[in-house]
């Protein structure tokens, strides 16, 4: 049975990669709401009803288990999918602010992520458990989740929107960065180029696909070992560019087709 996995869009990748690389047995059902992108932007009941929409699709078609690989969706939604399906696991992500926090040495992180996660009690909750004595600062980064959609991943005109973003923190001192949102994985080596290599980037992806293991394990639903797996890639929105961008970050391993919810 698959893993059933999700986001507003192509973002999801980068956690459905970190899970590949710790459970390559394990199948991947992957939605991409890519119709209704941004999720970023929306207000948190829509981004709810969205999530209720789509899990109940993934576990229709036989998902396992779920993972909201959508920051925007998991502040949104993710006590309410719990409660839907208590007997299913249910795995979010959370903006990495507690990692930031400890590998910072100035004191000062960077954060990106959405409006919605900013505004979400969540990330208010982490703040007040992982921040005292740490200066955040704080960037939704408009426009940069349409540049990736967009396969602008090394363009001069995304590196001109990070270097926007990323060089006043670095004049504020900042040495740690946290991608607080799904789809900056794509474009993390020109972060890193804009920010040097003494600076850190926090990618949340690897802690969750572990958090992933831990869950199947204790619910003995990890698959048993197979020679790799072919996962199966649905898309709200057209699929033109989608393939490339997907082969980009998770290999050649997979089917792709449009769907909508
Ligand atoms: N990838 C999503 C996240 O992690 O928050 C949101 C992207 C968006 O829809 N703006």
């Amino acid at each position: 049975l698959p893993i059933g996995i999700f986001d507003s869009g192509i973002g999801g990748l980068s956690v459905a990669r970190a899970i590949i690389d710790l459970l390559p047995s394990e199948p991947l059902l992957y939605f991409g709401d890519t119709a209704r992108i941004p999720y970023g932007t929306k207000p948190a009941n829509t981004i709810r009803q969205y999530s209720l929409d789509i899990t109940r699709y993934l576990i229709e078609s036989g998902a396992k288990a779920i993972v909201v690989a959508c920051n925007t969706a998991s502040a949104a939604a993710l006590g309410t999918l719990r409660s839907a399906w208590p007997d299913i696991p249910i795995v979010g992500m959370e903006p990495a602010v507690k990692p930031g926090a400890n590998a910072t040495q100035t004191g000062v992180v960077g954060v990106l992520a959405t409006a919605g996660t900013f505004k979400s009690q969540r990330y208010a909750d982490l703040m007040q458990r992982y921040a005292s004595g740490i200066t955040l600062l704080e960037d939704p980064c408009i426009g940069l989740v349409e540049q990736i959609e967009a396969g602008e991943l090394n363009t001069p005109a995304t590196r001109q929107l990070l270097e926007a973003i990323l060089l006043p923190m670095i004049r504020q001192q900042a040495d740690t960065f946290v991608l607080g949102c799904t789809h900056y994985p794509f474009v993390a080596p020109l972060l890193q180029d804009i920010i040097g290599p003494e600076r850190t980037i926090i990618n949340p992806a690897p802690a969750v696909a572990r958090q992933l293991q831990r869950v199947l394990t204790e619910h003995r639903l990890l698959a048993s070992p197979s020679a790799g797996t072919n996962h199966q890639l649905f898309f709200s929105g057209p699929l033109q560019g989608t393939e490339a961008l997907a082969r980009h970050m998770i290999g050649p391993d997979f089917t792709v087709e449009r769907l909508s919810i």
